[in-house]
């Protein structure tokens, strides 16, 4: 069998790609472990930026997002009682979509397949080989049957747990990492939001957000210990912590609603760098992994996905191998400061075990300055709205 991009992962970096890939006229061959199914109905990200939401449009997958999705156009900041707007349309013109992750894969394995695209669901045993040379090749298994797909490039697109970063040479690449003493647990629930915005709430008791994917079903989000078992949180456990660290002094209302998903997911930002070695390429959360809190991991992908799908158009319409041979430079310009945005929110909302009563007065400074200064809130907005998806 024999493709010109192999793409390992159907996750919005792989499928976005083959997409993209497919408007210029080259072929791929999507491979995933998973079942459709299970793919498109993973609960994850909930927020696309501006330039990612453009994106989107641009290639034809903009109509049930713009239906469906939700702009925003600010979020709140909750703290000592107080609740504080960043206005992202007055301060950057822009604005965001809040369209689950889930709904955005939906969309792309819908486009590739009534294109005709090859996605292999429920594949086992892949691995990567030739990448170094002129003849990658990746080995999979599907329903029991080994085969081998010959390309010319590889497109690592399968997530932090994925095989193609493991695959690089021993010493290649250099990992930066920082893992927080904490995790999210992350609940969905029937329930109308009772904020027209996102809330992100630091308290004494940690972190809390408000999010949500429709005007019926809440998206919520506690700090808990990163190794934390979701059952220890009862529906009463949560809403009573809902409650405390949600609340303000201007009479915010939280509604409750029956609880239909709960998950712990530990929090860490972490590196790869280069992105790339030789036709091997590394997308998405195989290559970087960020804290939620400023809402980027999906984000992150797009705009590798951009930048990948731009260069070997060029490649393949003869226009040379710049963008390729620049992939990973430019791709990491962009992913460091989106890792400094993301610890930045993170550091600043977070309860830190051991920060003592200085830090909290600081922490707490740190919001009183960001929702005050108008220089300061638009550094927040211009980042959560998002950097230029290509040469940011
Ligand atoms: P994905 O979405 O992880 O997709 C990778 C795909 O590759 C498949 N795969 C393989 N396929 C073939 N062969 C192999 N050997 C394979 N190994 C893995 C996987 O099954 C999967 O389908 O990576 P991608 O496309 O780079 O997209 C990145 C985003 O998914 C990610 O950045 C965000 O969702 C991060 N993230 C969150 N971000 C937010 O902004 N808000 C959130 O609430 C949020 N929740 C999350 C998250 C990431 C999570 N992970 C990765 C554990 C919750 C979780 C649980
Ligand atoms: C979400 O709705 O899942 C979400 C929103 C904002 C974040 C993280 C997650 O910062």
């Amino acid at each position: 069998m024999k493709t010109q991009i192999g793409i390992v992962g159907a996750g919005p970096a792989g499928l976005l790609l083959s997409h993209l890939l497919h408007l210029q006229g080259i072929d791929s061959v999507v491979l995933e472990t998973r079942s459709r199914s299970y793919i498109e109905n993973r609960i994850r990200a909930g927020v696309l930026e501006h330039g990612a939401a453009e994106l989107l449009r641009a290639c034809g997958l903009g109509a049930r997002m713009d239906r469906e999705g939700l702009a925003h156009h600010g979020i709140v900041l909750r703290f000592g009682g107080q609740s504080r707007r960043i206005d992202f349309q007055e301060l950057t013109g822009k604005s965001v979509m809040v369209y689950g992750q889930h709904e955005v894969v939906r969309d792309l394995v819908a486009v590739r397949l009534a294109a005709g695209g090859d996605i292999r669901f429920e594949v086992s045993d892949v691995s990567v080989e030739g990448h170094e040379g002129d003849a990658p090749q990746i080995r999979f298994t599907q329903e029991g049957v080994a085969q081998v797909l010959d390309c010319d490039f590889i497109a690592g697109c399968d997530g932090f747990h994925g095989i193609c970063r493991p695959s690089l040479p021993e010493g290649f690449i250099t990992e930066y990492d920082r893992v927080y003493p904490f995790g999210w647990l992350g609940i969905l629930a029937e329930v109308a939001p009772s904020s027209d915005e996102l809330v992100y709430a630091r308290h004494a008791n940690g972190f809390a957000l408000l999010s949500m994917r429709s005007p019926t079903i809440g998206r919520f989000y506690l700090q808990c210990p990163p190794d934390e078992d979701a059952n220890a949180w009862s529906a009463d456990r949560i809403w009573s912590e809902l409650h405390t660290r949600l609340a303000d002094d201007q009479g915010f209302v939280l509604t409750e609603g029956p609880i239909i998903q709960k998950s712990v997911t530990a929090m860490r930002s972490f590196v790869a760098e280069p992105m790339r070695a030789g036709r091997l390429f590394l997308l998405g959360d195989a290559a970087h992994i960020v804290p939620p809190t400023g809402a980027k991991g999906m984000n992150l992908a797009v705009g590798d996905v951009a930048v990948l799908s731009q260069a070997l158009g060029q490649h393949y319409a003869s226009r040379g191998d710049a963008g390729l041979d620049d992939y990973s430079a430019n791709c990491l310009r962009r992913v460091w400061k989106v890792q400094r945005f993301s610890w930045w929110m993170t550091s600043m909302l977070h309860n830190f075990e051991g920060a003592g009563a200085f830090d909290q007065r600081v922490q707490l400074a740190e919001l009183d300055y960001v929702t005050g200064s108008r220089a300061a809130s638009t550094t927040l907005a211009e980042n959560y709205v998002g950097l230029p998806l290509v040469g940011g």
